[in-house]
């Protein structure tokens, strides 16, 4: 029996579209907690955390090229912690953000806890920018690969150890979007990828199956990074960063099934929704289901 520790992350400091901060309040107010709550024997909202959502003035794009340095790097350094005590303490957490900057401090969280923590990074984008390949400067295209050690040593040194995730534990479903520098990165780091062309192709199952193959030979948990933005923008169009021809809603929920019947992963978080561009809770209604999803058995 699973015990969940459902956490907040109101950031959008990661990217420039304001709303992403409301999220989490967004994905709650679809019944997810009570849900959860009538399901599960235990389940736990730690809240929110608390972050600064007004910028300073004297940072919109601070420390050369990275915008809004500061804020998101102290951000993830408090979700950090949290996630690390959170799986310390034996609990599943579920985390909503928030843009995918997040994804730096969940995954420095949890990576301690593992030997061979794998990563499913479910989206549009590989988000495996660094400061110098990087076309926008928004720390929420550099997640990834700030998670495997590359970018600014002060992201990448969250927790106080480089390299969390190794390329070869990592598997990207669902990408559509790359940008030159992104190409290359993963081409060199021999990172494994599935487009949703690749998807439509092989069927939902026969790649979620490949990547349970894949990632259970060698690791001993799997973390889903899940953003909102995988979703076709026809289904989902709550999020900041939309890619047209994305994954159809009814082979996201197969794959969330299908990892559910599996029982292989050990925390996730659920990210990018922002409620100011949602047309009648679609996204966040999507998010829930998703997650419910995911959660069952
Ligand atoms: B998301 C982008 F340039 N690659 O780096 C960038 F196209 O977390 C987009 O996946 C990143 O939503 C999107 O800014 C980040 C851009
Ligand atoms: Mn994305
Ligand atoms: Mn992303
Ligand atoms: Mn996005």
């Amino acid at each position: 029996m699973r015990k969940i520790t459902v956490i907040g992350v109101p950031m959008w400091l990661g990217q420039t579209c304001f709303g992403t901060q409301l999220g989490p309040g967004a994905i709650r107010a679809t019944g997810l907690n009570e849900y959860l709550q009538s399901t599960y024997f235990d389940v736990v909202d730690a809240g929110d955390l608390p972050f600064i959502t007004q910028l300073s003035t004297e940072t919109p794009v601070a420390d050369g090229t990275i915008r809004n340095f500061e804020a998101v790097l102290q951000g993830t350094i408090c979700l950090h912690e949290k996630i690390s005590a959170i799986v310390a303490n034996g609990r599943f957490p579920l985390i909503l953000g928030g843009d995918h900057s997040i994804a730096i401090g969940s995954i420095a969280g949890i990576a301690r806890h593992y030997h061979n923590l794998g990563v499913i990074w479910y989206d549009a984008h590989a988000d495996s920018n660094t400061p110098e390949t990087s076309p926008s400067g928004n720390i929420q295209g550099m997640p990834l690969a700030a998670s495997l050690g590359f970018g600014h040593p002060r992201l990448t040194g969250i927790g106080g150890y480089r390299k969390k995730v190794k390329a070869e534990n990592i598997v990207l479903l669902g990408v559509r979007d790359l940008d030159p520098g992104e190409r290359l990165f993963i081409r060199d780091q021999g990172i494994k990828i599935f487009s949703p062309e690749d998807i439509y192709h092989k069927g939902i199952g026969s790649i979620i199956e490949e990547t349970i193959a894949y990632l259970t030979k060698r690791c001993d948990g799997i973390h889903l990074s899940f953003d909102l933005d995988v979703i076709d923008p026809c289904e989902a169009c709550g999020v900041g960063t939309p890619v047209a021809d994305g994954v159809a809603m009814k082979n996201n929920l197969e794959a969330m099934s299908l990892l559910a019947q599996h029982n292989i992963i050990t925390s996730a978080e659920f990210v990018e929704l922002n409620p100011l561009l949602d047309k009648d809770g679609q996204t966040a209604a999507a998010a829930s289901a998703l997650i419910r999803t995911l959660l069952k058995n």
